[in-house]
């Protein structure tokens, strides 16, 4: 962080579930998601509010966190030491909940909120509390498993003609070197990578070995969520580097999979690592080891796609990220002004106070399907 925050008190916290359809179903190695229900943190202090979107799907196959989950965390845990804390800057309220285990997700949306609390009381964009150093980011998209190799070429079709910079193909077992082999033909000099969501052991080494002749940029997380060892055999075995995702979830799995080998890039997700300061701290560490990294996303709201944008702002953030357009997941954002994209494949980096973002509070309360409050007492 390089800018000074104010201090502030939050005197009122809601906890808000909203859903808002996909626009065509997201399949990976772990399921299938139709809609995105996202929880929200909206937070009242000093007269200023804030609101952070907590990244934690609805079932916990991507991580062991769930919306359903975050929100009880939040409401016994997290949020009553917000509430009781007297003036602090975002790095004294975090320290509140420091003593609570895990929740990393549940953690990351209340820092959201107090860091759009703070932007806007003292005037500065998220991106510059965070030291962000760009005003435009380089977008790819994420494509789920599709129903025949056919549907895959003609989503790819679309997307790049849209300006997307790169394509991730969602993978699994058996659904792998026939893609990248069909694509590649089809796509040849197109920026390419896989993501395996865990899919894979050692005992798959020929398949994952098979995939370097396709020039892939990297295949994301292959093996185990917690498998920083096998990560490193694998590493030593095939030429496509490894981005690590889901291993990922501190500083310290961080440096043991620098110091190990377990891969070359990190996907940073500031949900998966505790907030947008902690992931500041991880980008700042693959600097230092000489990492690339990209910002992931989790079929975010426009909430969360302003702070993956503000952090993707980032000088380590070379890499074309996951924070595509909002028509790519909603038929109707819950923005004002929804995020486009530019024919470059470029997203603009938020630059009003906070996450610099309007709701449109209409939509927010259609979509909402459970709302409460909390006082500090
Ligand atoms: O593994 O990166 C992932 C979505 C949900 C959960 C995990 C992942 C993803 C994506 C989509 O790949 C990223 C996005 O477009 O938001
Ligand atoms: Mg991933």
């Amino acid at each position: 962080m390089t800018q000074e925050l104010p201090r502030l008190r939050v005197e009122r916290a809601r906890l808000r579930v909203v859903e808002l359809p996909l626009v065509s179903p997201f399949t990976t190695s772990f399921g299938t998601q139709t809609v995105r229900r996202a929880l929200l943190v909206e937070l009242e202090g000093d007269g200023v509010d804030g609101v952070g979107e907590c990244a934690a799907g609805i079932e916990p196959g991507y991580s062991a966190e769930t919306c359903a989950g975050a929100l009880l965390a939040l409401r016994d845990y997290i949020l009553p030491s917000v509430l009781g804390r007297p003036e602090a800057d975002v790095v004294g309220h975090a320290q509140g909940w420091g003593w609570v285990r895990g929740h990393h997700m549940a953690k990351a949306a209340v820092e959201m909120a107090l860091l759009d609390q703070a932007g806007r009381a003292s005037g500065q964009s998220l991106s510059q509390v965070l030291g962000g150093s760009r005003s435009r980011i380089g977008c790819g998209v994420s494509i789920g498993i599709q129903s025949s190799l056919a549907a895959t070429i003609s989503a790819i079709e679309g997307y790049l003609a849209e300006g997307y910079q790169r394509i991730k193909l969602k993978c699994k077992p058996g659904y792998d070197v026939e893609l990248a082999r069909a694509v590649r033909q089809r796509f040849p000099g197109t920026p390419l990578m896989l993501d395996a969501n865990s899919a894979y052991s050692l005992r798959d080494l020929d398949q994952l070995r098979a995939l370097d002749e396709f020039d892939l940029t990297m295949i994301e997380q292959p093996l185990a969520h917690d498998d920083l060892i096998d990560h490193a055999t694998l590493q030593a075995q095939i030429e496509t580097s490894i981005c690590l995702d889901e291993s990922v979830e501190s500083l310290a799995d961080l440096r043991a999979a620098i110091s190990l080998g377990s891969g070359r890039i990190l996907n940073i997700k500031a949900g998966r690592v505790g907030g947008l300061l902690p992931a500041a701290q991880l980008h700042d560490t693959c600097g230092e080891a000489g990492w690339p990294v990209w910002c992931g996303g989790m079929l975010e709201t426009g909430i969360g796609r302003a702070a993956n944008l503000a952090l993707a702002s980032l000088p380590g953030f070379t890499l074309p990220g996951d924070t595509s357009a909002s028509d790519r997941y909603f038929k109707q954002d819950l923005l004002r002004q929804p995020f486009e994209l530019a024919a470059d494949g470029t997203l603009p980096v938020p630059s009003g106070p906070g996450l610099g973002i309007e709701l449109d509070q209409r939509r927010l309360k259609e979509i909402t399907v459970h709302l409460e409050e909390l006082t500090s007492r």
